[in-house]
């Protein structure tokens, strides 16, 4: 069996990968490798432990927060603030963006946008549920704290991104710009090692991911391609609907399998209901350097002008040809 290669083996094996210094995006990385594995074992023990269930308080989306997205959120912070290289973050579980204030941290040279804990209303029922991120470099100065225009960058400003997935196995799957790669927990030895090589998502699939039960509310075009899935192809089935609620598990999947995940503007949520700064963009880089597609229905997400943090965009991201099809609906 070959020897296992461990994340920061990797990462220093890849130096080109990174334009800036290498070890500033492996000090970032192993920040959200701390973190991740800290809430790996919360949400391993969750049932056990007093951490499932309300913290009786509500995000700016007015969407109930768990324990465990705010014990999440709390973890990333404390570790981002005391490494080093991250001046400030934006998270889902914090109104506004928080710039860190100690010495350290305000010559950082990037600023990280996640969503801690994605999913979390699957905790209680074991479902697996991730943590996104999206690295930028910083652009108000070095040494001050940072400001919101660091964070309301494009998309395709993003100098790494990726997310961690609390499942059957827990699993840290990044890019930073030159392919996408996963690693899997050995909890054996506490180390991410290489376990997905160059993931490359397959250019068509069969399974399609979106919520039918807004069906009505959806545009026609949407609604069109949902009927096309429906019919049988080549392979004389429909394609397989296979939608579980949880974002990074239904994207893990298709990026592995091959599929579409949908999430389109309805009556109901005029610009769709996912997040475009720490939840569409950092998916939308790992899909695109994987192959794949991610446009809000008009243009590449990555190319969406970003006003607010919490600002909402449609998505459709995954197999290529099921994407292209999926566009051609649109009149
Ligand atoms: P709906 C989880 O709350 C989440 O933000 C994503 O992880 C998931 O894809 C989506 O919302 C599910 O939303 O409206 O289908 O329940």
């Amino acid at each position: 069996m070959s020897k296992l290669k461990t994340l920061n083996e990797f990462i220093a094996e890849r130096q080109e990968d990174f334009p800036f210094a290498t070890g500033e995006l492996s000090g970032i990385l192993n920040d959200i490798v701390v973190a991740s594995k800290i809430i790996n074992r919360e949400v391993n023990k969750a049932g056990l432990a007093d951490i499932l269930g309300s913290a009786q308080s509500e995000n700016i989306q007015g969407e109930t927060q768990q324990k465990l997205d705010v014990f999440a959120d709390e973890q990333f912070i404390h570790t981002f603030k005391s490494g080093g290289e991250v001046c400030g973050i934006a998270s889902e579980e914090n109104d506004d963006f928080v710039a860190f204030d100690n010495e350290i941290s305000k010559n950082g040279k990037y600023v990280v946008a996640f969503d801690p804990l994605d999913g979390s209303s699957n905790i209680d029922v074991n479902v697996s549920i991730g943590t996104i991120f999206s690295i930028y470099r910083r652009i108000s100065k070095i040494g001050n704290q940072a400001n919101i225009e660091d964070f309301l960058q494009k998309g395709n400003a993003q100098v790494a991104a990726g997310y961690v997935i609390y499942g059957s196995s827990t699993m840290l799957v990044y890019t930073t710009g030159n392919g996408v790669n996963g690693f899997t927990l050995d909890p054996s030895i506490g180390e991410f090692c290489l376990s997905h090589p160059d993931i490359q998502v397959p250019e068509n699939g069969s399974i399609y991911s979106i919520n039918e039960g807004n069906l009505e509310a959806f545009p026609d075009a949407i609604r069109s391609y949902v009927a096309h899935c429906k019919e049988t192809h080549d392979d004389k089935k429909p394609y397989s609907l296979r939608y579980i609620g949880s974002m990074v598990a239904d994207l893990h999947r298709n990026l592995i399998k091959g599929g579409i995940f949908i999430y389109p503007s309805s009556a109901l949520a005029p610009n769709g209901k996912l997040r475009l700064l720490y939840e569409c963009n950092p998916m939308a880089f790992i899909v695109e350097q994987a192959g794949g597609i991610a446009s809000d229905g008009a243009m590449p997400i990555m190319e969406a002008e970003l006003n607010s943090l919490h600002q909402r965009i449609p998505v459709i991201m995954g197999s290529k040809k099921m994407v292209e099809k999926a566009l051609s609906f649109n009149s």
